[in-house]
């Protein structure tokens, strides 16, 4: 099983523990570092912001930037690690305070489309083979401020310039309905699909979802997985868990709800995810209260949990669930579930 699925995490996945309400509690680990952590921990691929790979992005030329890309792409073939998207960080820069794309500042989305240009440069570089667009300022603090048409208009237009100006790049929709925005545009996969419909080449926009944006969303990440599977457009997810409507935790896969995480491994295996090739990224959050040593458990204990329920799943008696479902003996099969799910 560990043979059939291949795992990605990202550099902001071993972090130094800052919340809104306090500093950070850990020591800064270089990149080079972390990509030692990589095949150590059991993963393959290493998902990317821009930023990541090209540091101070927006002060470097072209050329810079694509000399530090390619230094990035040697240090991964040295580790034997594959690039797995890159995604542009539009969240921390002054010109995308009000988000980039949907800014109301024709220079900020100027600037929103330029840096998504420059991701697909670095994407292309490193190897990667698609775009990430978690929108993260796209989005209202109070409605009044935006107007909603124009900005699902300028999402579209943003789309559309990217997928022109690369014929072969590919785009992932990471869909949340909030944070840190009030209300984001395309909280769901159902609008991120719609999205991509409009666009100038629909095969070339899909979506990652993840756990903990759609319970935000009031809704059952299987479900959500299982709706772009139908599609052949799951591109990749960013599995964890969130504990109920709060912050978003990012906490260890399984960890909160470990029904709801096999049945999102459920409709992995139904989709027939691992023999897509593509990874499973664990979009995980170490406590804040681990120690420096132990700050990296989060991703190992969430890969190990993923594989434990692709066992569940594969053991699940068929013949059992079969009666159940002809008897609609839904109660039956509830109990099968968790005894199952109890070794029992
Ligand atoms: C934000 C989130 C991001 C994206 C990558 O909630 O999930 O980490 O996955 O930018
Ligand atoms: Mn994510």
């Amino acid at each position: 099983m560990a043979d059939e699925y291949r795992f990605s995490f990202g550099p902001w996945n071993v972090h130094e523990g800052a919340d809104p309400f306090g500093p950070v509690v850990r020591p800064t680990i270089g990149f080079g570092k972390k990509l030692k952590y990589y095949k150590q921990l059991g993963f393959d691929g290493v998902q990317f912001h821009d930023d990541d790979a090209v540091p101070d992005l927006d002060e470097k030329s072209d050329g810079e930037m694509e000399k530090t890309a390619r230094e990035v792409r040697a240090m991964l073939d040295g580790e034997g690690l594959l690039a797995e998207f890159v995604a542009p960080r539009l969240w921390e820069s002054p010109l995308g305070v009000d988000g980039g794309f949907t800014s109301n500042d024709p220079a900020s989305r100027k600037w929103a489309v330029g840096r998504l240009k420059r991701t697909a440069t670095i994407a292309n570089i490193l190897g990667a083979e698609f775009i990430v667009l978690w929108l993260a300022r796209e989005g209202t603090y109070i409605r009044e401020s935006k107007n909603a048409l124009d900005a699902h208009r300028h999402l579209l237009d943003a789309i559309n310039e990217l997928l022109e100006f690369d014929k072969k790049m590919q785009i992932a929709i990471e869909p949340k309905p909030n944070e840190p925005m009030d209300h984001a545009y395309i909280p769901t996969i159902g609008h991120a699909l719609a999205l991509a419909s409009q666009t100038v080449d629909p095969s070339r926009v899909g979506g990652l979802i993840e756990t903990a944006h759609a319970i935000l969303a009031g809704l059952d990440p299987s479900d959500e997985m299982a709706f772009a599977l139908s599609m052949g457009k799951l591109w990749s997810v960013h599995l964890n868990d969130q504990n109920g409507l709060k912050f978003d935790e990012d906490k260890t896969f399984g960890a909160a709800n470990l029904r709801g995480a096999y049945n999102q491994v459920r409709v992995l295996e139904l989709g027939g995810y691992p023999q897509s090739g593509r990874f499973v990224g664990l979009d995980v959050k170490a406590m804040r209260t681990q120690p420096a040593e132990l700050a990296t458990g989060h991703l190992s204990n969430s890969r190990t949990i993923f594989l434990k329920l692709v066992e569940k799943v594969r053991t699940f008696p068929k013949d059992v669930e079969s009666q159940c479902i002809a008897n609609r003996d839904y109660e039956a099969l509830e109990l099968a579930v968790i005894e199952h799910l109890l070794g029992g």
